[in-house]
């Protein structure tokens, strides 16, 4: 270890615009909990700093093709990556978001002492204008010709068809995506902050003080310092953020990407009163867990703010991860390429552990690494089943079976006994030393040599063939067996939190610290133990198979979404009176929930006005539930009733579906009262 008397672990605030997915959770949420975990298992004073991201522009892009707010959006989201937070036993000291007051006064003050500490520069710069919407337009709200691909729909900021990063001056017929007009270039004035004149001091403390940090990490920060720093615009025109707290500065907000990080000590204020001690005292080590693409703003951006500022303690390690993909295709949101938090817990409910060793084993540590469904299966079946919750389950049972679920004593030792246990007092020290050097996988894969050994020490010793002819070797064996199984609880609280737990309550034991693994006396001779429970089941193959459909659907989508776009021929006249029988009203979705193992289907609570109806619908692939909660719809009333996956469906909801087979609603486009009558 090393002297520092307290820790400050952050992990990157996750933008509130969408909800979680696994990469979010391997690349950075996973091995900050693990480590966060075993740092307060060996006593240390640690805060342990999560929160939203709630600022920034594809925030407000999404509020106006919504036709909501901002704050709706990051009041949404911000709920429900939360709630998978704590599902999955992220643990979290505190769980804060930008958009709350705490934030914002801390932001601001902080700039103001840049600002009054002559930190900052003031420069005028044209930038485009909407003259319609009377607005200055950030990058991602202009849209273009690309001038090297030519390319119609390149954005302010890069084209998507060629990956070129732009800058909005270089659009051919630059147009706003707001007003759709052609935006003028105007004048405006912003505050920068320049990086140029640490370029020195971040040379020294990056590249000779901490060539410790990964080499990813440090890679990064050489080629950026080697290429030469430039001032760094910090404010930015737009109405949603943390408003610039001076008087010429109307209409402006702190860059997303100044505020977010300083959301880091707002959390901790939140926290508690004595925050100082962790941001301002050198004896606190403050780690940031980010993923790769936000090396440069926790490595260089970050500690210069800190740096100019003054009075705060600069990060000692940046443990930066890369990405995780799916099924080999890069994770996207926008194309639904991903395995969401929320749904996962639906159609695997209980196996929170089994993605948090999957991912760990997995853990894009110096690479990007795949998930795929059919190694998930296998970690679970052959790793987590037939090794850990093997050994644990045949001890308990065996002892069960033997002593009543009373711990044995120990008689004389064998060869393997003495070994087993020498090996047993090994472990906890190699998982430390992978911990403390932020090695996950390794430190995951110690954990389960412990399993492992007390699986192979079973077979060996073969407990339920000699329990005839020699009770009394039996007893040290499970004796022995048992002190495995309690130091597997203490090794593995870390990374399986849930799983450590039930060894606990089996074994009848408190949850204990890390100092008594490698104990091999937890368990005193005599000790009644607790029920046996199974710790982990085998995943079918058509569990699995069922995931990898719905992934190859989506991708069926993703490629048919490009082709042309068809139109359907008009249908066969019919007469306005059969046109009358049809009933369609206005309603408004009360619940929605995804119907288990079915693709497709989402499970409503309409409000129709008439009464509250449930209505089977098959939108799941283009809704999550969350999202559609309160969104009126038109609804056909009197469709005689349907069973469908034995849910009474009352009903249908009308959507438009274009060639590709995509959905929308199609719905009151002001909040009207449910039951008013569309003809
Ligand atoms: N919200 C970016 C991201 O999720 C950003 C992290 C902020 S950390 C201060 O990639
Ligand atoms: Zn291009």
């Amino acid at each position: 270890m090393n002297n520092f008397k307290r820790y400050t672990v952050t992990t990157a605030l996750p933008y509130a615009n969408g909800p979680l997915h696994i990469g979010h959770l391997a690349g950075v949420y996973i091995p900050a909990d693990i480590y966060v975990r075993y740092l307060r298992s060996i006593g240390t004073d640690v805060v342990f700093i999560g929160g939203s991201d709630e600022h920034g522009v594809p925030i407000t892009i999404k509020a106006r093709k919504e036709g909501v707010t901002p704050q709706d959006i990051v009041d949404r989201y911000h709920n429900i990556i939360k709630k998978s937070f704590a599902e999955f036993g992220i643990s979290f000291d505190v769980y804060s978001r930008t958009s709350n007051e705490i934030h914002k006064e801390t932001a601001s003050e902080f700039f103001l002492k840049l600002y009054n500490d002559g930190k900052l520069i003031e420069d005028t710069e044209e930038q485009y204008y909407d003259e319609e919407a009377k607005q200055f337009l950030a990058d991602r709200y202009i849209t273009g010709t690309c001038p090297i691909c030519g390319n119609p729909k390149a954005y302010g900021d890069q084209c998507e068809s060629c990956g070129t990063s732009l800058n909005a001056r270089d659009l051919i017929e630059p147009k706003s995506t707001i007003s759709g007009s052609a935006p003028i270039l105007r004048e405006t004035k912003h505050w920068y902050l320049p990086l140029d004149r640490y370029e020195d001091w971040l040379k020294e403390w990056i590249l000779n003080e901490h060539k410790e940090w990964k080499v990813n990490v440090y890679g990064q920060c050489k080629s950026w310092l080697d290429a030469g720093l430039h001032p760094r615009a910090v404010t930015r025109d737009l109405d949603w953020g943390v408003k610039v707290p001076l008087k010429d500065a109307n209409g402006k907000v702190l860059y997303v990407w100044f505020d977010a990080p300083i959301g880091y000590i707002s959390a901790t204020k939140e926290l508690t009163n004595d925050w100082e001690k962790y941001w301002k005292d050198k004896d606190t080590r403050l780690i940031h867990f980010i993923g790769k693409d936000n090396i440069v703003f926790h490595c260089i951006i970050f500690p210069t703010m800190l740096k100019a500022e003054g009075s705060y303690i600069l990060p000692d390690n940046v443990p930066a991860f890369e990405f995780l993909n799916l099924e080999g295709d890069k994770i996207s949101t926008s194309r639904n390429w991903a395995v969401w938090l929320h749904e996962y817990l639906v159609d695997f409910p209980d196996k929170q552990d089994v993605l948090r060793y999957v991912l760990t084993a997995n853990a894009p540590e110096t690479k990007d690494n795949d998930f795929t469904w059919k190694d998930f299966q296998t970690k679970n079946n052959s790793e987590l089943v037939a090794i850990f919750g093997n050994f644990i389950n045949r001890t308990l049972v065996l002892t069960q079976k033997y002593f009543d679920g009373f711990v044995p004593p120990r008689n004389k030792f064998e060869e393997i006994d003495i070994s087993t246990l020498e090996e047993l007092k090994c472990i906890p020290t190699r998982i430390e030393n992978s911990l403390d050097n932020f090695k996950f996988r390794e430190s995951l894969s110690e954990m389960m040599s412990l399993a492992r050994l007390g699986n192979k020490y079973l077979t060996e010793t073969e407990p339920w063939k000699t329990f005839k002819d020699n009770p009394e070797r039996v007893q040290t064996v499970l004796n022995i067996a048992l002190q495995i199984c309690a130091n597997l609880a203490v090794v593995s609280a870390p990374f399986l939190p849930f799983t450590s737990e039930k060894i606990f309550r089996m074994l009848n034991l408190p949850s204990m610290k890390w100092f008594k693994a490698g104990n091999t006396d937890l368990l005193e001779p005599e000790h009644k133990l607790g029920e046996p429970v199974l710790l982990f089941e085998k995943i079918e193959d058509k569990d699995i198979e069922y995931q990898i459909n719905r992934l190859e659907q989506i991708k069926t989508a993703n490629d048919k979404e490009s082709e042309e776009i068809k139109v359907s021929p008009q249908k066969e006249t019919i007469c306005f009176d059969d046109f009358v029988k049809i009933d369609i009203r206005t309603g408004k979705i009360l619940e929605a929930e995804k119907v288990p193992k079915a693709n497709k289907l989402l499970k409503l609570k309409i409000d129709t006005g008439i009464d509250i109806r449930t209505v089977v619908s098959g939108i799941a692939e283009f809704y999550n539930p969350e999202e559609i909660i309160g969104q009126n719809v038109s609804i056909l009333v009197n469709l005689a009733p349907r069973n469908l996956r034995g849910i009474e469906s009352e009903g249908m909801i009308l959507m438009a579906e274009n060639s590709e087979g995509k959905l929308c609603f199609v719905s009151p486009i002001e909040d009207f009262n449910p039951g008013s009558e569309i003809k």
